[in-house]
């Protein structure tokens, strides 16, 4: 009957395919076709029974996200699922790959769901800075119970078949095709007693204990950090227990349009789409390197980490480390970490055994010789990279990739230092790697396309997020990172302290500001840099002078008594700034939110924007996901290239100038591309 959507029919059971490649979405020419198909069925006397399913990889993933901001087609899909509980013979969901969002809520508005056994089923709308508007919010909990649709709408995580089977959102599980499955559980519901849509099921909130839930609500909501969404979520799941069932839904309908307005939504849809287009390097067409073994060099925090994370996706990996004892302190580590996530519950014994199985422990670089890819994650120092790639180059397969996690250095200096540039790239890896999301890949100069593609599919095969990113100094991140902190000290110095600072950024929703963040990762680390680079940051510097490097030494610009990784205010640096201030004359004066966003966001913004007029990064939104994923710029904004917009460009420019014109320092001076962008409101032509 259309494209997208087919009715065949098995004895007296309806089968309706979905088939809106690659996912399914709910787009307006499926809800169309969906709504006339389902009205005539329910009207068909010869049809005893209805089957919903999808073809493709998957059962539908949602409504169709790029029809968001734009007016609404109708039939939508609450009037389809309206309709769909009009229906007075058994409706059967035949859910495999994923039933998201829309998709769920769509099998919601059916009698029964099926499973398959490797499917998983959700709503993931909070991740998009939503609420479930096609009545998730108020059919879930009638199926599972108000606490569980809650944690499950709240944290958009989606749950396995036999989870679901659990909790009573799936009716049946099943293991093969879902159509023959549907159709055989389809006949038998036929032969069976009367049906209640879920609608009217209302057991599990009669039961429901409101002060409990208030309570999960509300720790949940001290976790929004600013996010409108999981509170909207939260309200929408009370609504369903305390009103009656149309109310809810219309509530929830006015919810979802006030999100879907909001620029949050915005942002995290463009984050959404950022990521996805982030992941796509070279054509289709370039074809892939085979990678089944992956060898690390160094088995530090971040070599182990990172052998951590191609195991964890799967991967055999060879860790490699010059000696024996070094190897095995990094093998007892890893040891560990996955024995926290097995007491924690995250991860069972026999998964843990099943990753730990695929270690291959060598202090041996012949080991390597079998590897399809080799990172190296040794001591940052160009000698060192260097020795190590000169060692690979004489081991590894030809066509292997070699990959270094530098976070600074020259990666086409390290790739020259090969007989094969073409096969060499970086892959930075940010801490602990085993669990943060980014990995920026590092288009070295003579890099191979197919390598580059390869790299990036690899990453997000792990469950990681790629940017490709041009060599320069510290990449996008750190080198935006830089420009960010490049006014830290001057703005101590003139009167804000490092907790105003730090509560500024949290405000605007980082997890932690710059301080707590130096304090974590270690003071020390800076001050190498600083010193490799010949420069200097007075209040840092004296800090680690007197040995004081943050959170592992019990003091930083904050204190950590007795071992607690609380930052307390730190009296001393107080009264280190007063002096150094004093002793370069500056008189301490307030300094407002305002002007600490300026100084630090605005020259970050500034410096994305060098970055794109350089060609490093190809997309503004390569820069976003970059910050969101590796550094915790607030989802919300959509990362810094995103927010300018939201800030308003013309707005940064003119505080730029500004400072540039009082302090006449060069992070202040506005780059042509930004006041392009104010002309043009797009950051498009930018990299050539
Ligand atoms: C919703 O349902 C609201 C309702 O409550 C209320 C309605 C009133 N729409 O991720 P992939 C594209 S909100 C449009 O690489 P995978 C994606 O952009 C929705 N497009 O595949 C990509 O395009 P391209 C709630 C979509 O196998 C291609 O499909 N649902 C949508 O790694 C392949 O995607 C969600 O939030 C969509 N809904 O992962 C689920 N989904 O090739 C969102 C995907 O041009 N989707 N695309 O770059 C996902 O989580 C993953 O796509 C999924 C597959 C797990 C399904």
């Amino acid at each position: 009957m259309s494209n997208f959507v087919s009715v065949t029919s098995d004895g007296g059971v309806a089968v309706v395919t979905i088939d809106n490649p690659p996912v399914n979405a709910l787009s307006f020419h499926v809800r169309e076709p969906l709504m006339q198909a389902l009205v005539s069925l329910r009207d068909e006397p010869d049809v005893a029974a209805i089957v919903i399913a999808c073809a493709g990889r998957t059962f539908v993933a949602g409504a169709d996200i790029t029809e968001f901001g734009k007016p609404v087609q109708q039939p939508d899909l609450r009037a389809i699922i309206a309709v769909l509980e009009t229906i007075a013979k058994p409706t059967i969901a035949a859910i495999h790959g994923t039933a998201l969002g829309g998709g769920l809520e769509l099998a919601l508005g059916c009698h029964f769901r099926i499973a398959d056994a490797g499917a998983r089923l959700g709503l993931p709308e909070v991740k998009l800075g939503l609420l479930p508007g096609g009545g998730g919010t108020v059919r879930l909990p009638r199926l599972v119970g108000p606490l569980k649709a809650l944690s499950m709408i709240v944290s958009g995580t989606p749950i396995d078949a036999s989870e679901a089977l659990a909790a009573g959102l799936v009716d049946a599980g099943f293991d093969g095709d879902p159509i023959a499955h549907a159709v055989r559980f389809a006949a038998e519901m036929a032969e069976r007693g009367p049906l209640t849509p879920v609608r009217d099921r209302d057991g599990r909130l009669e039961q429901a204990e409101l002060p409990e839930f208030d309570r999960q609500a509300a720790e949940l909501a001290k976790k929004a950090r600013g996010l409108e969404a999981p509170i909207a979520c939260a309200q929408s799941v009370r609504n369903a227990i305390t009103l009656p069932f149309e109310a809810a839904l219309s509530a929830e309908r006015e919810l979802f349009a006030k999100l879907v307005a909001g620029d949050q939504s915005r942002a995290q849809r463009h984050l959404f789409f950022a990521e996805r287009e982030a992941a796509k390097v070279a054509g289709k067409d370039v074809i892939r390197r085979k990678i089944a073994r992956v060898g690390v060099i160094g088995a530090g925090t971040m070599g182990g980490g990172i052998a951590m994370a191609f195991a964890n996706g799967g991967f055999p990996v060879t860790l490699m480390e010059t000696s024996r004892e070094a190897l095995e302190r990094g093998l007892t580590t890893i040891d560990k970490n996955y024995a926290v996530s097995v007491s924690r519950g995250s991860l069972s014994e026999e998964a843990k055994q099943q990753r730990v199985g695929l270690f291959k422990a060598s202090t041996n670089y012949a080991d390597l010789a079998d590897c399809d890819l080799i990172v190296e994650a040794v001591f940052e120092e160009m000698a060192v990279k260097k020795e190590v790639f000169s060692r690979l180059d004489a081991v590894a397969r030809p066509d292997a990739i070699l990959a270094t996690n530098t976070s600074y250095l020259d990666v086409n200096e390290i790739a020259a230092s090969t007989s094969r540039p073409q096969n060499v790239v970086g892959m930075h890896f940010f801490s602990p790697a085993n669990v943060m999301k980014l990995v920026e890949v590092v288009r070295a100069e003579k890099a191979a396309p197919d390598a580059l593609a390869t790299i990036a599919d690899l990453v997000r095969r792990i469950g990681k997020v790629p940017v490709v990113v041009g060599v320069c100094h510290g990449f996008v991140g750190n080198r935006m990172l830089t420009a960010r902190g490049a006014e830290s000290e001057a703005l101590l110095l003139e009167g804000a302290t490092p907790q105003q600072i730090d509560r500024v950024f949290a405000d605007f929703g980082w997890p932690m500001g710059p301080f707590q963040m130096g304090d974590l990762a270690g003071l020390d680390i800076g001050w190498r840099n600083r010193k490799a680079r010949g420069q200097t940051a007075v209040i840092a510097d004296a800090l680690c002078e007197q040995g004081h490097f943050g959170q592992k030494t019990g003091r930083g610009f904050y204190l950590y008594e007795n071992g607690s990784r609380t930052p307390a205010p730190n009296p001393e640096v107080e009264a280190l700034i007063r002096d150094k201030a004093a002793d370069k004359g500056i008189a301490p004066r307030a300094i407002g939110a305002d002007e600490i966003i300026e100084r630090t966001l605005y020259p970050m913004i500034n410096e994305g924007a060098k970055i794109l007029e350089e060609g490093i990064a190809a997309r503004a939104s390569d820069i976003d996901v970059v910050w969101v994923n590796g550094y915790g710029f607030p989802v919300g904004k959509g990362g810094p290239m995103f927010w300018a917009s939201l800030e308003g460009v013309d707005k940064i420019i003119g505080r730029l100038d500004h400072w540039h014109e009082r302090t006449g320092k060069d992070i202040f001076r506005v780059t042509p591309l930004l006041r392009q962008m104010a002309a043009s409101g797009s950051w498009e032509g930018a990299a050539s």
